[in-house]
């Protein structure tokens, strides 16, 4: 691995499903998804790097340092957001492939250790981080972890009808390989955050991240005419969404600034013509915190003026929880062992949060965790303004080839 490879490997991935804006358009199982699984298979095949795929397209390459140990797994994800970033999630895979090349040469270099590993080492490429296309997010190593359900998640369709089993079986990855054993997991992500810039650190260690909800909301009114109904008559369900929109920000104000975050970032509107009164809309809100409490006593305030609003405008409103995440921490092993490999390399590090999903939340629950943060450039992120040094991304490479080799000698 030396820096220049890296960047180029980093550079060229940038191109697959690249946006005018210097962005990425990948979304779960889409042709340009498919790409970049087949530019990560080329990668491990020139290294002799056996490959796998699971039954929920998680992509594995396998570097065997032990055989029949169990494997540390260092990974990310490769599928974006609409018109996303290029740097979130391919930054973290990329910079795993290269990281593990670095530990399985230094495994059989002249000056390795006596004591050699004692596991073997993964890369992994999850499937469908981002939740863009197919909800919820998280889904692949959700199912890894035994959170979500593989047949339930194979059923989940897009706003245009497609299952995931049938947008992985159009990319030739529906897979149906054994999923390897799993010791620990490493994952290196974008802060997409401002926190690293503003202290001037090149590296983040992960300690907890938010409670988060969704709630899909379904507003329900009559379809009419725009001109001849009286207003009276009228039950107009994109008005009311309107107020719900409104609402599900308001209610971050009940709180100290950034204490509760949301937005309602997804709509879909029925019929969807210039003169006629919508009679339907769907819409889907996020609402995260620090402090599961927080969430929980805004949905509350919200479900009560989602009732509200129904009354006022003669709709009918209903409101259904999803991708529910419990509060996660962290464990303190991971963070010490992130904070001596920090100092051994001479990078400046900081504990620190994430409000951001990540497939680290999911591994969190079944394996030794490390989750290691890179600063962000005005901390923007799902947007093709997303950007991250080319020298931050190469001080994280040498920060995840540290830390996975110490979780490969356990
Ligand atoms: O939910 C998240 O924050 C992630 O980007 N999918
Ligand atoms: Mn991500
Ligand atoms: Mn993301
Ligand atoms: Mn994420």
């Amino acid at each position: 691995m030396t820096p220049d490879a890296f960047l180029a490997d980093f550079h060229a991935v940038a191109r697959i499903g690249a946006t005018p804006a210097g962005g990425v358009d990948r979304q779960a199982a889409t042709p340009a998804d498919r790409e970049t699984r087949e530019w990560f298979a080329a990668f491990a095949a020139r290294r002799g790097w056996e490959t796998r795929v699971d039954g929920i397209g998680n992509q594995f390459a396998l570097v065997e340092l032990v055989p029949g140990a169990p494997y540390v797994l260092l990974g990310s994800h490769l599928d974006s957001q609409p018109l996303g970033g290029r740097f979130d999630g391919a930054y973290g895979v990329i910079a795993a492939l290269h990281a593990a090349e670095r530990i399985a040469a230094r495994v059989s270099g002249a000056d390795a250790p006596a004591d050699g590993p004692v596991y073997n080492l993964a890369v992994v490429n999850w499937f469908n981080e981002e939740g863009g296309r197919f909800a919820p997010s998280i889904m692949g190593s959700s199912v890894f972890a035994g959170i979500k359900d593989e047949a339930a998640m194979l059923d989940v369709r897009d706003l245009e009808g497609t299952s995931v089993r049938e947008a992985l079986s159009a990319i030739g990855y529906l897979g149906a390989d054994e999923r390897p054993a799993i010791a620990a997991y490493a994952e290196i992500h974008i802060e997409q955050g401002r926190l690293l810039e503003r202290d001037g650190l090149p590296i983040g260690a992960v300690d907890r991240s938010w409670y988060t909800q969704k709630l899909d909301i379904e507003v329900l009114g009559e379809q009419s005419h725009t001109g001849a109904t009286a207003m009276a008559d009228r039950h107009d369900a994109l008005l009311g969404a309107a107020q719900v929109i409104t609402r599900v920000h308001e209610v971050t104000e009940l709180f100290p600034p950034e204490t509760l975050v949301s937005s309602v970032g997804q709509l879909t509107l029925e019929p969807n013509s210039p003169i006629v009164v919508a009679r339907r809309v769907r819409l889907v809100a996020d609402l995260r915190a620090d402090d599961a409490a927080v969430v929980l006593e805004a949905r509350d305030r919200l479900l009560r003026d989602i009732a509200e609003i129904a009354d006022a405008y003669g709709l009918t409103i209903t409101a259904r929880d999803f991708d529910v995440r419990d509060n996660q921490h962290y464990p303190e092993s991971g963070l010490a062992l992130a904070e001596e490999a920090a100092a051994h390399l001479g990078l400046g590090a900081r504990r620190i949060r994430t409000m951001a999903g990540h497939d680290s939340v999911a591994m969190n629950r079944i394996a030794p965790t490390v989750m290691l943060f890179i600063p962000s450039v005005d901390g923007v992120s799902h947007c093709e303004r997303e950007y991250t040094s080319d020298a931050d991304m190469v001080a994280g490479v040498e920060m995840l080839a540290e830390v996975g080799w110490r979780l490969v000698h356990g």
